[in-house]
C-alpha cells in the first residue's frame, strides 16, 4: 500500500491533511506518472495569472482576436483559475510531442500542387488525445490519494494555457508566441488538470533564449506579428483556415500558399526547433496520406468523404466548405495545369457561394498566371534556413 493510498480518503478540502512531505512525495509521483502517460513534461503553477491576463485584455482591447469572440467571452474566467473552478489550488500543466520527424515538410510547401496541413493536424485530434491521457493520469492520482477535486482541460475551456506552462517551468513563449522547450523545441501541444490539492509549485522558467533571433517574424507570409511576443490573429494562417468563417480577404489569399490547414512556418524557421525531439504517439501519424495530398484530389471529396476521412482528426472543425475554400485559394496559388482548370471548373457548378467566389477568383490567377507568366510565390523559409536545416526537408 503506498503512502498515499487510503481507502477512506475523504474528497476536496480534507485532502490538506496530507503533510508537505507527502504533498512533495506525491508532486514527484505525478511527474513519474506523467511521463508513463506519454506527457515529455510536467510542471506544477499556482492559480495566480494576472499579468497574463492584462496582456490579454490588451490583446482584445486591440481587435488580435479577429472573429474569436470566445476569446474574451469569460472575461476574467480565462485567467482566474478559481473562476472557471472554486476549489482550485494548483494546475498541473503538461505537453505531448506531436512531431514526426521523416515527413517531407519543406518540400510539401514548396510544392504547389500539393497540399499543405499543419504538423500537428495531420492525425488524430489532439483534444482527444491528450484529454483520455489527463483523464488517466488523474485516475491513476485518484488511485494513490482517493477521491480529489479536479478538471482536466486541453484547449477546451477559457485557459491561457501558454502562459502557465511558462509559469509552470516547461519553457519560455518564444517572439511567435508558442511555448519552446530548450532541449526539445516548441512541436508540441498542452494540456492541464487544475487540482485542489495544495502541492508544492515548480519554479516558472525565466529565461528567454529568443536573444537577437527573429528568424519567426522575418518568414511568417502574412507579416502577422505586428510587434515580436504578439501575434494579430487578423493576419495568421493558422487563424484564416481554421477559425475564420466565410470569405477570406484578396489580399491575404497569394500570401497563403498551398496551407489548407494551419501553419507551421514560424516553428520550422526557430533555432530551437533543429533538433526537436519526436512524437511517441502513433495517433499523431498521417491519416489517409494527409502528408502527401494534391490540393486537387482534395477538392473532389464530397461532403460524405470529408466527414469520413476526418473522423476523430483536427480537420473537422473548418467544415466542409472552409475547407473547400482553403484548398481553391491553395490551387490559385499554384501551378496552371490543364487538370486544375478542368477541376474548379467542375467544382463551381457544385459550390455554395463563398466557395464558389474563391474558385472563381482562382481561376482569374491561374489565367493571369499562364497569360502573363505571374511566377509562383517563392516559400522564404528555404532561403532563410539555408545549410541550417538537417530535416524535416
Ligand atoms: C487562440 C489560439 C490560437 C489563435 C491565436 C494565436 C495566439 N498566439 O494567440 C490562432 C488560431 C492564430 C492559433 C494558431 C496556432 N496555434 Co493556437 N491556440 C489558441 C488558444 C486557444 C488561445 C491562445 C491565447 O490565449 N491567445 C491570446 C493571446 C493574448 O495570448 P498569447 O499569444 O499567449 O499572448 C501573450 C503574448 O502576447 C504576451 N506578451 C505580450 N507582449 C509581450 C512582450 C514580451 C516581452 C513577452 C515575453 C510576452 C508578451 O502576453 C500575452 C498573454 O500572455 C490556445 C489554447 C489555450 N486555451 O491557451 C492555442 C494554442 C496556443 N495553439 C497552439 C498551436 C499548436 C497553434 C499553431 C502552431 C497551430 C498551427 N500549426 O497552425 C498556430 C501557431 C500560431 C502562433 N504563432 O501562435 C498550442 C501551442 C503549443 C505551444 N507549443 O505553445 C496551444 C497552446 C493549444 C494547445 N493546447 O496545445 N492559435
Ligand atoms: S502560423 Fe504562419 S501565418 Fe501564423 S504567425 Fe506563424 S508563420 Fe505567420
Ligand atoms: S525563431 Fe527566433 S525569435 Fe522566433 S521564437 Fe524561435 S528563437 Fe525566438
Amino acid at each position: 500500500m503506498s503512502e498515499f493510498d487510503s481507502a477512506n480518503a475523504p474528497v476536496s478540502a480534507d485532502h490538506l491533511c496530507l503533510s508537505s512531505q507527502q504533498l512533495a512525495d506525491l508532486a514527484v509521483r505525478i511527474k513519474q506518472l506523467a511521463t508513463e502517460f506519454g506527457f515529455a513534461d510536467c510542471g506544477i503553477t499556482s492559480t495566480h495569472n494576472e499579468a497574463a491576463g492584462q496582456r490579454l485584455n490588451q490583446w482584445l482591447d486591440l481587435g488580435y482576436q479577429a472573429n474569436m469572440d470566445y476569446m474574451g467571452k469569460h472575461g476574467t474566467m480565462r485567467y482566474r483559475a478559481e473562476e472557471l473552478m472554486p476549489g482550485t489550488q494548483r494546475i498541473i500543466c503538461l505537453r505531448m510531442d506531436y512531431l514526426d520527424p521523416n515527413l517531407t515538410t519543406l518540400s510539401s510547401l514548396e510544392n504547389g500542387q500539393q497540399a499543405y496541413i499543419a504538423r500537428y493536424a495531420l492525425g488524430r485530434d489532439y483534444h482527444k488525445l491528450v484529454r483520455k491521457r489527463l483523464a488517466q493520469l488523474s485516475k491513476a492520482i485518484e488511485a494513490l490519494i482517493g477521491p480529489f477535486g479536479h478538471r482536466v482541460f486541453v484547449d477546451s475551456a477559457p485557459v491561457l494555457e501558454k502562459p502557465l506552462a511558462q509559469k509552470a517551468g516547461l519553457g519560455w513563449q518564444g517572439k511567435h508566441t508558442l511555448i519552446i522547450n530548450r532541449k526539445q523545441g516548441s512541436w508540441f501541444v498542452l494540456g492541464e488538470i487544475f487540482v485542489d490539492l495544495p502541492l508544492p509549485i515548480d519554479p516558472p522558467y525565466d529565461k528567454d533564449h529568443c536573444s537577437r533571433c527573429e528568424s519567426c517574424i522575418t518568414v511568417c507570409p502574412t507579416n502577422a506579428f505586428p510587434q515580436p511576443y504578439v501575434l494579430d490573429a487578423n493576419r495568421c494562417i493558422a487563424y484564416l483556415t481554421i477559425e475564420h468563417k466565410g470569405s477570406i480577404a484578396k489580399e491575404l489569399r497569394p500570401l497563403m500558399g498551398n496551407r489548407v490547414f494551419g501553419c507551421d512556418d514560424c516553428q520550422l524557421a526557430c533555432p530551437w526547433n533543429r533538433a526537436a525531439s519526436a512524437t511517441q504517439e502513433d495517433d499523431f501519424k498521417p491519416r489517409h496520406g494527409l502528408d502527401q495530398a494534391q490540393l486537387a484530389d482534395l477538392l473532389t471529396w464530397t461532403e460524405t468523404e470529408f466527414l469520413k476521412r476526418t473522423e476523430g482528426s483536427p480537420i473537422r472543425r473548418v467544415g466542409f466548405e472552409g475547407w473547400q475554400r482553403n484548398l481553391a485559394i491553395g490551387l490559385g496559388n499554384g501551378p496552371a495545369t490543364a487538370n486544375v482548370f478542368v477541376i474548379l471548373n467542375h467544382q463551381l457548378a457544385l459550390a455554395t457561394p463563398m466557395v464558389k467566389e474563391h474558385i472563381e477568383w482562382a481561376l482569374d490567377q491561374l489565367q493571369q498566371r499562364q497569360n502573363q507568366n505571374i511566377p509562383l510565390t517563392p516559400v522564404p523559409l528555404r532561403e532563410h534556413l539555408g545549410r541550417k536545416l538537417k530535416y524535416l526537408n
